[in-house]
């Protein structure tokens, strides 16, 4: 079974090798980019990397998701937008936290340094020029290569955000959606959504902050959602896990197992813990092939194009010389 893991993974790796072979010897337009995103799948499946990415539109509580998955305040979370860059945090014994800066610069960053980089108080505009920012924690959900990252929010009003995410979103090998209770959906969710389903990935959904509503509120939202869902989208009924980051964290701060069952985490950190041993492996592989499908699409339509463009000039050349000969005539 590993073996014939291997060899497929081989085989994927070969092929996307293959593709940026073919797009560098193109000089495409956009075709750095395509090269950047296929050369970090085939690294990620290297390097047995998995980037499972927390994702929402803004303010719906990811970076406090994250921070319950962890059991620690580890990213700045807040009532305005705080996340400003995307923030990936990966397995280490030791805390610590290093930011790279557009120029390829690295700095190595204190703990409480986190704030200043990742948080758009503290780096308004992203006027650090910081790329990204990479904390190290010993979590068990950080073994075997998971990389969770945390995204800045879509659609607030720092578009540099939702430039941020979009940018990021191809790099994803997994989905965590967060929602709310209220709204349970709304017209940017959805639209983001949408975007976020056109790239097959593993999708997740969590919806937070239920601590705020009474059950029937949390049922009745839950059933809007899949009303949407069914009407706008493909996903029909997903799962939909109802989290009180709030009281999860605050529970595994204090030890406290009764009030952690009731915040609902556990029941979601179960299907993720199976997800991560059973599906991981073949998750990498499909969004590794997922990625090099998409971009080969991406090349096709630039080709396409240039290839209209070729044509475009021959019409104007025959044109031409049907005027010439209509002036050949009448001269
Ligand atoms: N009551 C409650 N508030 C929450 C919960 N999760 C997040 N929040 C609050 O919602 C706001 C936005 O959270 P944040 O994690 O920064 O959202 P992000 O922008 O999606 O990362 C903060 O004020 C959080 O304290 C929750 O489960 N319950
Ligand atoms: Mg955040």
């Amino acid at each position: 079974m590993i073996n014939y893991y291997k060899k497929q993974k081989a085989e994927v790796i070969s092929t996307l090798q293959r593709l940026n072979q073919i797009v560098s010897g193109m000089q495409l337009q956009g075709g750095d980019r395509v090269i950047s995103v296929v050369n970090a799948a085939i690294e990620r499946l290297e390097q047995n990397r998995f980037n499972l990415a927390v994702c929402g539109i803004v303010k719906r509580g990811k970076s406090t998701f994250i921070n319950s998955l962890l059991g620690e305040e580890v990213l700045p979370a807040g009532i305005v937008p705080v996340t400003s860059v995307v923030t990936y945090i990966r397995y280490g014994e030791q805390k610590a936290a290093l930011v790279r800066f557009a120029d390829s610069r690295e700095e190595s960053i204190t703990f409480e340094e986190i704030n200043q980089y990742c948080s758009e108080r503290l780096n308004p505009g992203n006027e650090k020029q910081v790329e990204s920012l990479t904390i190290t924690y010993p979590s068990k959900y950080l073994t075997d290569g998971v990389v969770i990252a945390d995204t800045p929010g879509v659609g607030s009003i720092h578009q540099n955000h939702t430039e941020f995410v979009y940018d990021f979103l191809p790099r994803a090998d997994a989905i965590i959606f967060v929602l709310t209770v209220d709204p349970p959906i709304d017209r940017s969710e959805l639209l983001f959504l949408k975007d976020v389903v056109a790239q097959p990935r593993k999708l997740m959904f969590v919806q937070t902050k239920v601590d705020r509503w009474s059950p029937e509120e949390v049922e009745e939202s839950r059933a809007y959602l899949y009303q949407v869902l069914e009407e706008q989208t493909m996903l029909g009924h997903p799962p939909v896990y109802p989290i009180s980051a709030r009281q999860a964290l605050e529970a595994r701060r204090t030890g406290d197992s009764t009030r952690l069952a009731a915040s609902g985490l556990p029941a979601f950190e179960r299907a993720l813990d199976r997800f991560l041993m059973n599906e991981k492996g073949r998750a990498a592989l499909e969004s590794a092939i997922s990625i090099g499908l998409e971009r080969a699409e991406i090349v096709r339509r630039a080709l396409k194009l240039r290839m209209q463009a070729i044509t475009g000039k021959e019409n104007v050349v025959v044109q031409k010389s049907k005027e010439q000969k209509l002036r050949a005539k009448i001269w």
